[in-house]
């Protein structure tokens, strides 16, 4: 019998283990087989969106492990989120029950808001000009929030929250919410610690999840001699220390500070090992090292929509 994954409790009561799978790029054709090694391994979280093009897949992965009577519905964890493209009030809930059709699922755990800008609604997910420059909506993701509550009212979804979004931007949504945003997934690793944004949402009892928690290795718009996270040699020597893999440092890194952390794999040693993380600790000092290579490197910028008036990274601090 697998370990079990330790849980937050989010600002609405409900529990959210704090490591869960990330299927982003994780290819049709592979993630089934990933999702329900991951179940056999103890994984009971998944971070899923309809933008990755393969939440079908992903629910057949979950659902085959419903049927063989491995793990039940409410044993699971699913979040999704909103694409750029359905921000406007009334493409909300379809988008929702798309997704929630795709992974066979009748309810979701968490939806989050995927990115604060919206894109030209409804057609393709990346609409763009003849120049190749992605068009833009006028939508404010205020107004989608207050279609997002209706979700959890209707029984659609368990939690909501948002994703990419600043502090500045998270504010403006606790002025209207009625239901808080009880989670903001972030990119998060030593070199993009988010300290401050992780500061400002505990006052809010907003749940971080740290995303490209290993540094996106397989994003598709790497360049050969761009940084290696997984290849840091201060991370390694930590790592040998311990025993363990850089991989595991940093998921251990992201739980140690209170973070949920959601790395990818599809492969089943490495989503094993990835799940080994609960038999050590980091000192404080180990902590602080880490801490330490904090220099604003992010590994998922979204340069090709700077000029969107809501893109979280260009005027704000954090
Ligand atoms: P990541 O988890 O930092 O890294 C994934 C990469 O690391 C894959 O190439 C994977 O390859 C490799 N890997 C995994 N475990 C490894 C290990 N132990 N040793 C060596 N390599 C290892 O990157 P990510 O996919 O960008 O982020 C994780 C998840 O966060 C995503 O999948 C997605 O669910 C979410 N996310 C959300 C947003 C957002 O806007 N909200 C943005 C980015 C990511 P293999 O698969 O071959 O093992
Ligand atoms: C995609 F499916 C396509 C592009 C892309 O770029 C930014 C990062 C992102 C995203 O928006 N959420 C992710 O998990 N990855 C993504 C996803």
């Amino acid at each position: 019998m697998a370990n079990k994954v330790p849980n937050v409790i989010l600002n609405n009561g409900k529990q959210m283990p704090i490591l869960g799978l990330g299927t982003w790029k994780s290819a049709p054709g592979e993630v089934a087989q990933a999702v329900k090694d991951a179940i056999d391994i103890g994984y009971r979280h998944f971070d899923c969106a309809h933008v990755y093009g393969n939440e079908h897949e992903v629910g057949e992965g979950i659902n085959a492990k419903i049927t063989e009577g491995v793990v039940k519905r409410e044993d699971i964890f699913i979040t999704s989120k909103l694409w750029n493209t359905f921000h406007r009030p009334d493409l909300v809930r379809g988008a929702c029950e798309t997704t929630l059709k795709n992974l066979n699922t009748p309810y979701l755990d968490m939806y989050l808001i995927h990115w604060p800008m919206g894109y030209k609604e409804d057609g393709e997910l990346f609409p763009t000009d003849d120049k190749g420059a992605v068009l833009f909506s006028d939508v404010d993701y205020v107004d989608t929030w207050k279609e997002m509550e209706k979700l959890v009212d209707d029984g659609l979804c368990k939690s909501i929250g948002v994703s990419n979004f600043n502090k500045r931007q998270i504010e403006r949504v606790l002025q209207i919410a009625k239901i808080p945003p009880a989670n903001n997934q972030v990119e998060c690793h030593p070199y993009l610690t988010q300290t401050k944004l992780m500061e400002y949402c505990k006052t809010k009892n907003i749940a971080i999840t740290a995303y490209s928690p290993l540094g996106s290795p397989d994003r598709p718009w790497a360049q050969k001699g761009e940084p290696v996270l997984m290849e840091d040699p201060k991370l390694m020597a930590i790592a040998e220390k311990h025993k363990k893999s850089t991989a595991q440092v940093l998921i251990r890194y992201q739980i140690q500070r209170g973070n949920i952390v959601i790395p990818k794999s599809v492969n089943k040693g490495r989503m094993s090992s990835n799940f080994d993380v609960f038999g050590f600790e980091l000192s404080a000092d180990e902590i602080a090292t880490i801490d330490s290579f904090d220099c604003n490197g992010r590994f998922v910028p979204l340069t090709n929509v700077l000029g969107h008036p809501h893109h979280p990274f260009e005027h704000d601090e954090f």
